[in-house]
């Protein structure tokens, strides 16, 4: 079973640096030749026109071949990548940038072809000049696209690694209420911690196993720890992302109210997960159970008859759960 990943993304290099490199392996790059001054001219300046170019064309052709195929992205990366970047502003970027390489092998074609028409020696180095001038220009129109692309690709190597096909469980509720410490229970190890965009802590990934079967546990905090109303675009859309990988949702309840918020908003909340992710199946689970006492137990039970009551600190109720979940 294979941990999904974005692959190998490109290093973009900005249009300056682009341009040092290209120019200095061309007057680096160029044999010695022989012949009239005439001849040893053009030849040398065709050297380098032809490699300053075709080191640029090949290099913005590589970036747009690296850049992983948004159209064959599993739906999870999808949403994630539309998140972070915008998909419509990724595909306009790797448009010019292709664009561009065929510009420059159009301008590798008529400077060559003005090189030979050239009458003495100083001219070829204006030919090449010319060709120079004009690759830096066409090449600064797209150091923006560039420059998007070069932290686009930072930002998506940090993208979590994901079992896509594990049947997977995203645990939600307020902060406090013990998210990350049912996750270490179930799971029953510190939580891998991959980064990811929205959050400061990264999302927190656990798995257990069931006969032959492996389970992912993912903890998300920062995305469904609070009201939906108060999120922006793109965490909204994160959250859309979290639908392709969410089998199922633990939903868990602070009734003791030590979390900081009131059992009210809680059950708002509750709402609103089960509202945005009508196809997923959502077990509530109240925890710190052993902070409540017994009668406020029973009337919790004859109100919600199909609510788990588990104590994450200690374990109990936890197997249970688990049963369930399987
Ligand atoms: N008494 C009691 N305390 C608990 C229980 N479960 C968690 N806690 C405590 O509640 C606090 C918060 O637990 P976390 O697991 O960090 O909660 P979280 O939901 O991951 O919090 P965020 O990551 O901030 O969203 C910690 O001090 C835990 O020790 C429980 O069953 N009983
Ligand atoms: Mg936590």
């Amino acid at each position: 079973m294979e941990k999904i990943t974005l692959g190998k993304l490109p290093n973009v290099l900005t249009a300056r640096e682009l341009i040092d490199t290209a120019f200095k392996r061309a007057s680096e790059g160029t044999a010695r030749v022989e012949g009239s001054p005439r001849e040893v001219a053009i030849q040398r300046e065709r050297q380098r026109i032809t490699i300053a170019t075709t080191t640029i064309a090949e290099y913005l052709r590589k970036i747009v071949v690296d850049f992983p195929s948004l159209a064959d992205l599993p739906p999870f990366y999808r949403d994630l990548v539309e998140a972070i970047e915008g998909i419509d502003e990724l595909r306009k970027s790797l448009g010019a940038i292709g664009g561009t390489a065929k510009v420059v092998d159009k301008i590798r074609r008529e400077q060559l072809r003005k090189l030979k028409m050239i009458k003495n020696p100083a001219e070829a180095a204006a030919v090449r000049r010319q060709a120079y001038g004009r690759i830096s220009s066409v090449l600064k129109k797209i150091d923006r696209n560039l420059i998007f692309l070069k932290e686009a690709a930072k930002r998506l190597s940090d993208l979590p690694d994901v079992y896509l096909d594990l049947p997977t469980i995203v645990i939600a509720g307020y902060p406090n209420v013990g998210k990350s410490t049912l996750l270490k229970a179930l799971t029953g190890s510190a939580p891998k911690i991959a980064p990811y965009p929205f959050t400061t802590t990264g999302l927190q990934l656990g798995y257990f196993e069931h006969g032959h079967q492996r389970y992912q546990v993912i903890d998300t905090p920062g995305l469904l720890d609070r009201p939906l109303e108060k999120r922006n675009k793109v965490e909204l859309q994160a959250i859309s992302a979290l639908k392709h990988l969410a089998k199922s949702i633990v939903f868990i309840l602070d009734p003791s109210e030590s979390c900081g918020y009131r059992s009210k908003d809680q059950l708002n909340l509750l709402e609103d997960v089960r509202k945005s992710f009508p196809e997923t199946k959502v077990f509530v689970v109240v925890n710190k159970t052993d902070l409540l006492n017994k009668e406020k137990i029973e009337e919790m039970r004859k109100v919600h008859p199909d609510v788990l009551f588990i104590t994450a600190t200690t374990g109990e109720g936890v197997s249970e759960l688990k049963q369930k979940l399987i």
